[in-house]
C-alpha cells in the first residue's frame, strides 16, 4: 500500500549489493554458500533479496519478496577476517543466533555497512 511504501523509504538507511553467506542457524554451524545478496537496512531489520541481477524475467515477480530478513535488536558485530580467505568480511549474530558474513571487494563500501549497521545496533540499544 501507498502507507507501507511511504514507511519503508523514511526509514531507508542504506542499500545496495553485498556478498553474503549463512554460517549458524541458532547457533549450530552451517556449510558456506557465498552468494551475491541485494541487501537493504530498514527500520530496525537487515532484509535480503536475492541480486536482481541473477534474476530470469519469470523469477521478477517472486523477486520482490525478501529470502530473509535479519532483527538488529541486541545484535552484534565484528570484523571477521579470520572467517574467511575474502577480503573486507564481518559477521553478524543475532540474538537468536544467526550469524551471517557480508563482504564487498570494495572498501570504502565495507566500512560504510559495518557503520551504519553498527549505529542502528546502538541506536535501539538506548530505545
Ligand atoms: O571456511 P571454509 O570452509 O574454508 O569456507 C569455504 C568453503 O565453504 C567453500 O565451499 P566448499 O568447501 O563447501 O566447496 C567456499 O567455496 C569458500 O568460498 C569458503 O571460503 P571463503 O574463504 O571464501 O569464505
Amino acid at each position: 500500500s501507498q502507507t507501507l511504501c511511504l514507511k519503508v523509504l523514511s526509514e531507508l538507511e542504506k542499500a545496495g549489493l553485498l556478498n553474503k553467506t549463512k554460517i549458524a542457524e541458532g547457533g549450530r554451524k552451517l556449510r558456506k554458500n557465498w552468494s551475491a545478496s541485494w541487501v537493504v537496512l530498514v527500520g530496525n531489520s537487515l532484509v535480503f533479496f536475492k541480486d536482481p541481477k541473477s534474476q530470469t524475467p519469470s523469477s521478477w515477480v517472486s523477486g520482490v519478496r525478501p529470502e530473509s530478513s535479519v532483527d538488529l535488536r541486541g545484535a552484534q558485530l565484528h570484523w571477521a577476517n579470520d572467517l574467511s580467505s575474502k577480503k573486507n568480511v564481518f559477521k553478524l549474530r543475532t540474538v537468536t543466533g544467526n550469524e551471517f558474513l557480508l563482504q564487498s571487494e570494495t572498501d570504502s563500501l565495507i566500512k560504510e555497512w559495518f557503520n551504519t549497521i553498527q549505529s542502528v545496533i546502538d541506536r535501539l540499544v538506548t530505545q
